[in-house]
């Protein structure tokens, strides 16, 4: 019996780390075909307030840039086949991580003076399952949260775009 014991909490410990590992998905510059050069990763875990996206980038432009979960785990045609923001709520509205619109809407990403991206952020309203089987994709510009004045936070072009697979 003592044996059971120890058997089974060896494997709940096992499915515990499963659950905490983190996810790593490789970023690439969007390309019109195929993807673009590989610029870094992005590692995601799951804690109790959240989803942490924390990014290892490089090449990115100064400043501010929209970052979102698209919904189709597709980066082709410059990033347009990833489709709209992740939205199980059929909401139809940008408002941003902490907002009651699509699901999708991240932190706003910052890429320093040397055009290094680290700054981890949190998505309050994600858990991992969530993100499985979409696309990561972060944008030319900035991000304000709102469909006003520019639709989805107006971070137009597609930069950059990952593909997150359940590991
Ligand atoms: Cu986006
Ligand atoms: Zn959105």
């Amino acid at each position: 019996m003592k044996r059971y014991c120890s058997y089974v909490s060896v494997l709940l410990v096992m499915v515990a780390t499963a659950a905490m590992a983190a996810i790593k998905v490789p970023m690439y510059y969007t390309a019109a075909q195929g993807q673009g050069k590989f610029i870094g990763n992005i590692v995601i875990e799951e804690n109790p307030y959240g989803l942490v996206f924390t990014p290892h980038l490089k090449d990115i432009p100064q400043g501010e840039h929209g970052f979102h979960i698209h919904v189709t785990p597709n980066c082709g045609r410059n990033g347009l086949d990833a489709d709209g923001h992740f939205d199980p709520g059929h909401t139809r509205k940008h408002k941003g991580p902490f907002g009651e619109g699509h699901r999708g809407d991240l932190p706003v990403l910052y890429a320093d003076s040397e055009n290094m991206v680290t700054t981890p952020v949190l998505a309050p309203r994600l858990k991992r399952k969530d993100v499985y089987e979409h696309a990561l994709m972060i944008h030319v510009d900035g991000d304000n949260y709102s469909d006003y004045p520019r639709k989805l936070g107006g971070g137009g072009a597609r930069l950059a775009c990952g593909v997150v697979h359940q590991s």
